[in-house]
């Protein structure tokens, strides 16, 4: 199978640490522009990384789906802990590192003019490589400003800049006191979550020469990096008996006290949208703004519904929990703050069909309408 995603994309960086540890065969190529907007957008509907092209000359697009898919194709070592706790922390902080760390990582990318120097030329050496980069800087640059515009409507602004800047310092050192003893977030063995938190600290803030000095004095987090890109075949278990280390408790509580306070506004939103529109099969991308929090600090944002997508994912798996899994679970929950949480209820439910997210049922179809008396 061949991945098309270039280094500097995090998502990329997901999926390929992922084949490689599982020993996936598969070749690595960098999508030049011409691909993205021709075969890639063709196949998936969007110029998009990373992209999977089988040897069926099938294609599968979205990070979480590809790696679930091959998670069934390729069960071991699995990536899948048996324990239910440690299986939603895993979940947690995929969603985590998919939907709530970029708004970091493109500010430090794009508001840092080393970083954006630097990004702007890896772009025209992927976009454009058959050009010298003093021609394929100006053809990269309208990618560049695209990604750059993103930035007020995730939120970034001068506001919440020292806000986001305190959520990221503290993350990373949070981070490295649970990678001071522990290989991977869950023991001996990297699990989803794993993967999916190198994305956006290694292929944006460790390895964009300007916000490298995040690392400076986190020399565990470096070393779990290093890990991850560099799989032998020396890899253990998840810890035993479904235990979380009480170093990922900070972690936990902050996603819970921030990134959830999102998630319901967006849900709630969501739910709006498809009472007011009963006929919908269909979300919009973006549903308007909301007041959001991050490193303490209150600033303005777009609500991204393709999020809910991915809080279905922990969430769908809390639900499905018989009573003495929830019983230890909630232990965890209640530690970090995160039992009510936990309890959101996604009364329209997003499924992806052909690349493209829509509603499971139409929203005149959901089940907490009204029940119609019988006959
Ligand atoms: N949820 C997707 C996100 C993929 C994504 O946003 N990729 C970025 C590069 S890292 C991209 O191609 N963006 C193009 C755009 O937004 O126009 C996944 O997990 O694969």
């Amino acid at each position: 199978m061949q991945h098309f995603g270039w280094i500097i994309s995090p998502y990329s960086a997901k999926t390929r640490s992922y084949l490689r540890f599982k020993q996936i065969p598969f070749t690595d190529r960098a999508p030049s522009a011409r691909q993205l907007a021709t075969s890639i957008r063709s196949a998936v509907g969007k110029p998009i990384m990373p992209t999977i092209r089988r040897a069926d000359g099938s294609w599968m697009q979205d990070s979480s789906e590809i790696i679930d898919t091959l998670e069934a194709e390729f069960p071991e070592p699995s990536l899948t802990p048996r324990g239910p706790t440690q299986r939603l922390v895993s979940l947690l902080i995929e969603l985590h590192a998919d939907e709530w760390l970029p708004m970091a990582a493109l500010h430090y990318r794009w508001n840092r003019e080393e970083n954006a120097r630097f990004a702007l030329n890896e772009f025209a050496r992927y976009g454009f490589p058959w050009l010298p980069a003093f021609l394929g800087r100006p053809l990269a640059r309208p990618m560049a400003k695209r990604m750059a515009s993103y930035l007020p409507l995730l939120g970034v602004s001068d506001a919440t800049i020292p806000g986001l800047e305190a959520f990221t310092e503290q993350l990373i050192s949070n981070l490295d006191q649970h990678f001071c003893d522990h290989s991977y977030l869950l023991g001996g063995r990297p699990c989803l979550g794993d993967f999916a938190l190198l994305g956006p600290l290694w292929a944006h803030l460790y390895r964009d020469p300007a916000s490298r000095a995040l690392f400076e004095e986190t020399p565990s987090v470096v070393a779990w990096m290093k890990r991850l890109l560099n799989p032998t075949d020396e890899w253990g278990g998840f810890m035993l008996n479904d235990e979380v280390p009480a170093s990922l408790e900070p972690v936990l509580s902050g996603l819970f006290k921030e990134q959830f306070l999102y998630l319901q506004n967006l849900v709630a939103a969501i739910n709006r949208y498809c009472d007011e529109n009963p006929e919908a099969t269909r979300v919009p991308r973006s549903l308007g703004d909301t007041d959001f929090v991050i490193g303490g600090i209150q600033g303005h944002r777009k609500l991204v519904t393709f999020s809910q997508w991915m809080a279905q994912r922990p969430l769908g798996l809390y639900q499905q929990l018989n009573k003495e899994q929830r019983e230890t679970v909630d232990r965890l929950l209640v530690r970090v703050n995160g039992l009510e949480a936990m309890q959101l209820e996604i009364r329209n439910p997003f499924i992806r069909n052909n690349f493209r997210i829509q509603l499971e049922r139409p929203a005149k179809n959901q089940s907490t309408q009204t029940p119609q008396p019988g006959p």
